[in-house]
């Protein structure tokens, strides 16, 4: 079987670094890219290492060549200035989905973020959990550019036929330990996260779709089902850690908020 060639921008950070042994299989062979160089292949590992920026509008038509599926994971992922923020996560999600879309890439699978709604609230979420498509209610200008991207691939998947999945992705760590206690609710392990992108890969005609990623939670608040539609299931649940991880005394108001402590982060200031 001919090899499946996926690209995965912004390799080297916290996802993509957590993605790559993860998403390892005979007949596929990951293209990675980043702005900082990556390590190398280990032992007989399937990569292809390139070091190029998402805004590099020739550099992604380069790496687009011969891709079958891309995910994009790139750009900042916490709260920076307006202008790098436009010119990353907006400008550089455009100048992706174009490099693929004029690459033939019929699969792309971007990362959005719990954070472009990050001011619903935990009222809100009701039995099943909060929709995937409530509507953006950003928590910075970090959301904003998450709920930009959405857009953006909604509108790729309708002019040009793409399968566009935005993963509205929860806190994806080892652990959900640096969260405190939100990360009972927002965790997303990586091993379920590599469960969700082989599940976004492999449904055969998704189409536009806006998912959240997350594991199974005993606290969770969004719901699961439409990644469940794609065929993804949660093997993990981040309340094995809860006797680890103690509540404040007194929760801090944001709390009541999707987003957390980036509802009451000031806005701009990179963190
Ligand atoms: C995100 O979107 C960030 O990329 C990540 O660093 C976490 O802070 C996560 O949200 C979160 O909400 O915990």
């Amino acid at each position: 079987m001919a090899d499946q060639r996926v690209l995965i921008t912004g390799a080297a950070g916290v996802v993509g670094t957590l993605m790559r042994p993860r998403l390892r299989r005979d007949g596929r062979v990951l293209r990675l890219l980043d702005v900082t160089a990556q390590p190398p292949a280990a032992g007989d590992e399937a990569v292809e290492l390139v070091t190029a920026s998402v805004t590099d509008g020739d550099a992604m038509a380069k790496a687009c060549e011969g891709v079958d599926a891309l995910i994009h994971l790139g750009g900042h992922s916490r709260e920076n200035t307006w202008g790098a923020t436009l010119d990353v996560n907006i400008n550089g999600t455009q100048i992706v989905l174009d490099a693929a879309r004029s690459a033939g890439i019929k699969r792309v699978i971007l990362a959005s973020s719990n954070h472009s709604a990050g001011f619903r609230t935990v009222d809100e979420a009701g039995e099943h959990g909060l929709p995937a498509d409530s509507t953006p209610r950003p928590d910075t200008y970090y959301g904003v550019s998450k709920a930009a991207i959405e857009a953006l691939g909604s509108l790729y998947h309708s002019r040009f036929g793409m399968d566009v999945i935005v993963i509205r992705i929860g806190s994806c760590f080892e652990t959900p330990h640096k969260l405190g206690v939100r990360g009972l609710t927002t965790w997303l392990s990586p091993d379920d996260g590599a469960r969700l992108f082989e599940a976004c890969l492999s449904h055969p005609s998704p189409g536009y779709r806006l998912i959240w990623g997350v594991s199974d939670n005993t606290r969770r608040i969004y719901s699961l089902a439409e990644a469940e539609a794609l065929g993804y299931r949660s093997l993990d649940n981040a309340e094995k850690y809860a006797e680890e991880l103690t509540a404040p005394a007194s929760p801090a108001p944001d709390a009541k908020y999707v987003g957390g402590p980036f509802c009451s982060a000031p806005l701009g200031s990179p963190n």
